[in-house]
């Protein structure tokens, strides 16, 4: 054929495809959105994107988890829904392509995705049973029935055997396809989708309310050993660095839930049990509040936090002393006797954590704990019960939403994180970081000021220093300590020249340990290095 033979193009040929794509569309749709209400009968944990998530986030490598918690942070979960609602309707547009030539094929493509979803929900470890199946499934039969009929109003434009242009043509021109009846259940099913959907959305979000409310009542009891006062040259006054004490709204959050956990305190237990565990028991949030509470500063460290980094932060935290309860159901560490050397804490969504039993019981203020700077914890940060202990990574310490604790050993059991690559062992590392100035800010010349944090939790840090470009290390001042369970706020008055500089940071802490130069990543076991910052002097 040459070019001037070319037929010209028949602008509704392209019609075709474009209808299947939008049945496709609106089926997906219609899908997702009774998934949605479903779910908010079942829970909202049992709806396939949270479900398939779940198991995206559970399945994925601790490199990959990293380099995702590094260029998106906290945001890496909204990211990864995106992803997977993309995903779909790429999906959905296929199906309905294909049922322009099949219907029973896009039909039965809807029903086996609706399957890998209900599969990725009864397969989830916090799932209540086969009833979590249903959002994806019931989702998966209305989008295969609306993928069959949609396609059915469409049946006329396929080609005839043997005679393809004609009957396009022909199609197009008459009667041929049922366009009234396409608009009209395309257009119906897709404002009753929304409608579901968007009903959905609200039960999803108001199922709650009881958790709500008893978080509500909660009046924390005032702390039979309340925390000192913070000495008041712990907070310097520097503009720029990390206040003191984090704020609950600033505090950083890493966990695995893609819904946040939402549990009623009034029906909440605590067990504990396992391995020399004597008097095993169960409690309710009631018989904690009964107890002994003590108030400490803690600060918190994520093993994620790469060098510089932000999933740091130090809060006032209220709780029940967890070596006390373990004595009293007769637990002994393993230093006295006792057979289990690995404590592993569960929780509702399934998450295990594992700490040394040595540790929580060598005397530091490992807390069970139920309020967080003088509020009931956040629903984000545990509520209604968390563990925080002092010196560890929270991956090996600090479980939110606990409702089990196992007295085990570290050769009988490996938790969530550790058989994903990370250290079953995490004491936190000396580390200090500069808040202030910015990476490339543009200070003018002379006195500018440097300063930042350093932690060594449970050891204490003794000596922060700064370097300027290679020169000496020059002393910074630092702030009170508060204890030796939270991190130093530091400055140095830098008497700034003209042109680029680097200024590099390295603490000292208590046992005489000066932070390594040698740059680790955070896997397995926390980042190491010093932490530098480029800036310009004009
Ligand atoms: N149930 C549960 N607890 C968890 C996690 C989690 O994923 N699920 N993440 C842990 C990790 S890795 C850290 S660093 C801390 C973070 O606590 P935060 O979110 O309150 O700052 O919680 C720990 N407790
Ligand atoms: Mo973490």
């Amino acid at each position: 054929m040459t070019d001037g033979e070319k037929q010209p193009r028949n602008p509704r040929s392209r019609l075709r495809p474009a209808l299947g794509a939008l049945s496709g569309a609106v089926a997906g749709f219609a899908a997702l959105a009774v998934a949605e209400l479903v779910s908010a009968w079942v829970r909202p944990q049992a709806g396939p994107v949270v479900a398939v998530g779940g198991a995206a986030i559970d399945r994925t490598p601790a490199a990959v988890k990293d380099w995702a918690v590094r260029n998106f942070g906290t945001d890496d979960k909204l990211v990864l829904q995106l992803g997977i609602l993309a995903v779909l309707a790429l999906i959905a547009v296929a199906l309905g392509v294909l049922a322009l030539t099949c219907r029973r094929s896009g039909s039965a493509g809807m029903l086996f995705f609706g399957a890998v979803g209900a599969a990725a929900a009864i397969g989830r470890p916090d799932s209540t049973g086969l009833t979590d199946a249903l959002p994806s499934a019931a989702g998966a039969v209305v989008g295969a029935g609306l993928l069959f009929l949609l396609a059915g109003r469409l049946k006329i434009l396929r080609p005839a055997p043997g005679r393809p242009d004609a009957t396009q043509a022909d199609t197009f021109r008459g009667p041929g396809w049922d366009r009234r009846g396409f608009v009209l259940a395309a257009s119906a099913a897709a404002v009753a989708s929304a409608g579901a959907g968007a009903l959905g959305r609200v039960l999803n979000s108001s199922s709650g309310r009881d958790a709500v409310a008893s978080r509500e009542a909660l009046v924390l009891p005032a702390p039979a050993s309340p925390a000192p006062a913070v000495p008041r040259g712990a907070w310097s006054r520097i503009l720029g660095v990390s206040s003191f004490t984090t704020p609950n709204k600033d505090f950083y959050r890493v966990d695995t839930a893609l819904v946040v956990p939402q549990v009623d305190a009034t029906a909440w237990r605590l067990r504990i049990h396992g391995r020399g565990v004597a008097r095993p028991v169960t409690l309710s949030f009631d018989d904690l509040l009964r107890r002994e509470l003590i108030e400490r500063d803690i600060t918190l460290t994520c093993v994620s936090n790469e060098v510089g980094g932000p999933y740091v932060g130090n809060a006032r935290w209220i709780g029940v002393r967890l070596a006390d309860l373990l004595a009293e159901c007769g637990v002994t560490p393993p230093s006295g006797g006792g057979p289990a050397d690995q404590l592993v804490a569960r929780s509702v969504d399934g998450m295990t954590i594992g700490s040394p039993v040595e540790d929580v019981m060598d005397g530091r203020d490992a807390l069970l704990a139920v309020g967080m700077n003088g509020e009931p914890l956040p629903f984000a940060h545990g509520f209604p019960v968390r563990m925080v202990v002092p010196g560890l990574y929270g991956y090996v310490s600090a479980c939110k939403w606990i409702e089990d604790i196992e007295l085990t050993t570290f050769d009988a059991y490996d938790p969530y994180w550790v058989e994903r690559d990370w250290a079953r062992r995490a004491p936190i590392k000396t580390q200090s970081r500069i808040d202030t100035p910015r990476p490339f800010a543009r200070p003018t010349a002379g006195a500018v000021t440097v300063a930042g944090v350093a932690w060594a939790q449970h050891r204490g840090i003794d000596k922060v220093e700064v370097r300027v470009d290679d020169g000496p290390w020059r002393q910074a001042h630092l702030a009170a300590e508060d204890s030796r369970d939270t991190w130093r706020q530091w400055s140095y008055s830098w008497q700034a020249t003209r042109g680029g500089h680097t200024l590099t940071v390295r603490a000292t802490d208590r046992t005489g340990a000066v932070q390594t130069e040698e740059r680790a990543r955070t896997v397995p076991d926390g980042a190491t290095g010093r932490h530098s910052v480029v800036v310009t002097v004009d």
